[in-house]
């Protein structure tokens, strides 16, 4: 019998239809089951993951592969698109097993944790914010049926009431934390990629360097780790890189930090390190645009950043404001250029349709994108997260679940005031192909085929899988 089964639940992309994309989008694992499963682990406790998006697995396959463990205890990562899944896999086992505790933690809980637990009732207990300690003091109070009432950052049920304990004020030491448990993933790393074009070479994984982000986008939910920022000290970093690659031959690593360049001075120090040692593993990071300069970024690329992704937003100044972004069109202009000029390439990751947007803006954007000398752009679809300001502003404290499920950036769920939505799908294409199709676009993702096949291979997995499912559909 295994004390505790991590699950990561399916989410839309995976959705009838959709199965194709897998060759060429992005395979990465829920680094926070990771950092829980080592934690629980270094406890004593027996544990596995289910990645069911990456392993394929339908909601009844990951309640059959649950339940072939009989466990204890299963812990569900919860993002708002997941919410809906996770409730039919924890309703499954409570017919099927109702002897499990179903624990559920993560973005989504840390911002909506009483709702959530009032409107689904299969979930036993909700874990907020970082998990690490609060799973340290909740399972062997649970395994010896002690009370759970003293368990800081917990909602749990006590005679159909539900009661929320209070909130922890100490938090982690990033340094303490044992390592992810990269190990008890199947296939890992060749069954993880990134996203097609993400990263010059595999096998990659994925890390953060940090938690936390002061800053106060209107748009973006830091409920979980809050805005005081920690981080791992540059000597911890680089030893975690080193350790990647000697244990699983690692050669990309994306940190997947908030703001990974918060403090240069840390950055320095952490390339230092890779520069000194003579270490080789290319890297991408995400950073502000108010956060850089030609001389970091001339040290980054000396240690291997390979991509730096900015979160532009839009290519209008009025829509930065309105989104609370603290950053002008003026210094994206500038970050994107010096990248450009260090040699590291550049993703701009942009939004359309946020309250205000309209048909100006909506141009600047366009012709901002096609300015600017970007390597790659990634468009979502203005989606209020459960979490962010915005969403306060937008709906209160309502629950608006009917839309969790399509919570996932590729659908438009709010209609601005100026903007259709039919116009807003017409624009979203229009933004995407009028960046993609330019010839310098080609040239370089043409370039990148050639000195790393890999993307073609994936490319052409993807082609023939879409073949085959067009075909196979005609002919049946
Ligand atoms: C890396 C990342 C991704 C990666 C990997 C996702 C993954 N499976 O972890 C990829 C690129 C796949 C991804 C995709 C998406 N992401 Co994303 N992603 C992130 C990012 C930048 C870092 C996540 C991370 O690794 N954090 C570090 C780990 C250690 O933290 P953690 O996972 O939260 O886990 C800790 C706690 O939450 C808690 N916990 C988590 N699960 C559980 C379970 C139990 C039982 C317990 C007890 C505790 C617990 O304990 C963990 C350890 O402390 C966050 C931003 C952020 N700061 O979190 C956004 C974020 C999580 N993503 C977000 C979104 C919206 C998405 C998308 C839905 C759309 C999009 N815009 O990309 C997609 C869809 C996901 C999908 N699979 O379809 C939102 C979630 C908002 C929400 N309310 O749902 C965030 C918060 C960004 C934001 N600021 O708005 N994402
Ligand atoms: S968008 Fe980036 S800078 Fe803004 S609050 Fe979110 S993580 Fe912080």
């Amino acid at each position: 019998m295994m004390d505790i089964i991590f699950v990561n639940p399916p989410y839309e992309q995976i959705a009838k239809g959709f199965d194709c994309v897998r060759h060429i989008s992005n395979q990465s694992p829920s680094l926070g089951l990771l950092h829980l499963a080592a934690q629980v682990i270094e406890d004593g406790f027996s544990c596995s993951i289910i990645e069911c998006a990456i392993e394929r697995l339908s909601i009844e396959e990951t309640v059959e592969k649950i339940l072939e463990h009989n466990p204890k205890f299963v812990g569900i990562t919860l993002f708002t698109v997941g919410v809906h899944n996770a409730n039919l896999i924890a309703k499954a086992l409570k017919e099927k097993a109702p002897h499990i505790t179903i624990l559920v933690g993560g973005p989504h809980i840390s911002s909506m944790g009483m709702e959530t637990m009032e409107r689904f009732q299969s979930f036993d207990i909700a874990v907020m914010n970082e998990g690490e300690i609060t799973l340290s003091k909740l399972l062997p109070a649970l395994k010896n049926n002690q009370d759970i009432s003293n368990v800081e950052d917990i909602i749990y049920r006590d005679q159909n009431q539900l009661v929320q304990t209070t909130n922890r004020t100490i938090q982690i030491e990033l340094d303490d934390l044992p390592l992810p448990s990269w190990h008890l993933l199947p296939n890992f790393p060749k069954g993880y990629p990134l996203t097609v074009f993400d990263y010059p070479k595999g096998p990659v994984a994925t890390f953060s360097a940090s938690r936390g982000c002061p800053f106060k986008c209107e748009f973006c939910d830091t409920s979980t780790f809050g805005a005081k920022i920690r981080y791992y000290s540059p000597q911890k970093v680089f030893e975690i890189m080193q350790y990647l690659q000697n244990t699983y031959g690692i050669t990309h690593l994306q940190f997947v930090d908030d703001l990974f360049v918060a403090s240069k001075k840390r950055i320095l120090k952490l390339c230092e390190l890779i520069i000194e040692s003579n270490f080789k593993m290319t890297w991408s990071c995400t950073a502000r645009v108010d956060s850089i300069n030609p001389e970091i970024l001339h040290q980054m690329k000396k240690a291997g950043c390979w991509e730096i992704s900015y979160g532009l937003e839009s290519g209008s100044d009025a829509m930065l404001k309105n989104m609370r972004k603290a950053t002008k069109t003026e210094q994206a202009r500038n970050a994107v250029q010096w990248t450009h000029d260090a040699g590291i390439r550049c993703k701009g990751l942009l939004m359309l349709g946020y309250p205000g947007e309209d048909e100006s803006t909506i141009a600047q954007t366009k012709a901002f994108v096609k300015e600017l000398p970007l390597t790659t752009m990634n468009l979502s679809k203005f989606t209020p997260y459960p979490g962010s300001p915005i969403y306060i502003k937008l709906y209160g404290t309502s629950m608006r679940d009917e839309d969790w499920d399509r919570m996932n950036g590729m659908n438009f769920i709010y209609e601005p005031e100026h903007v259709s939505m039919e116009k807003l799908h017409f624009e979203y294409r229009n933004i995407l192909e009028g960046f993609y199709q330019r010839p310098q676009i080609a040239h370089h993702y043409v370039k990148m085929i050639l000195r790393y096949p890999t993307h073609l291979m994936r490319l052409l997995k993807f082609g023939l899988c879409s073949f085959k499912a067009k075909y196979l559909k005609k002919a049946r």
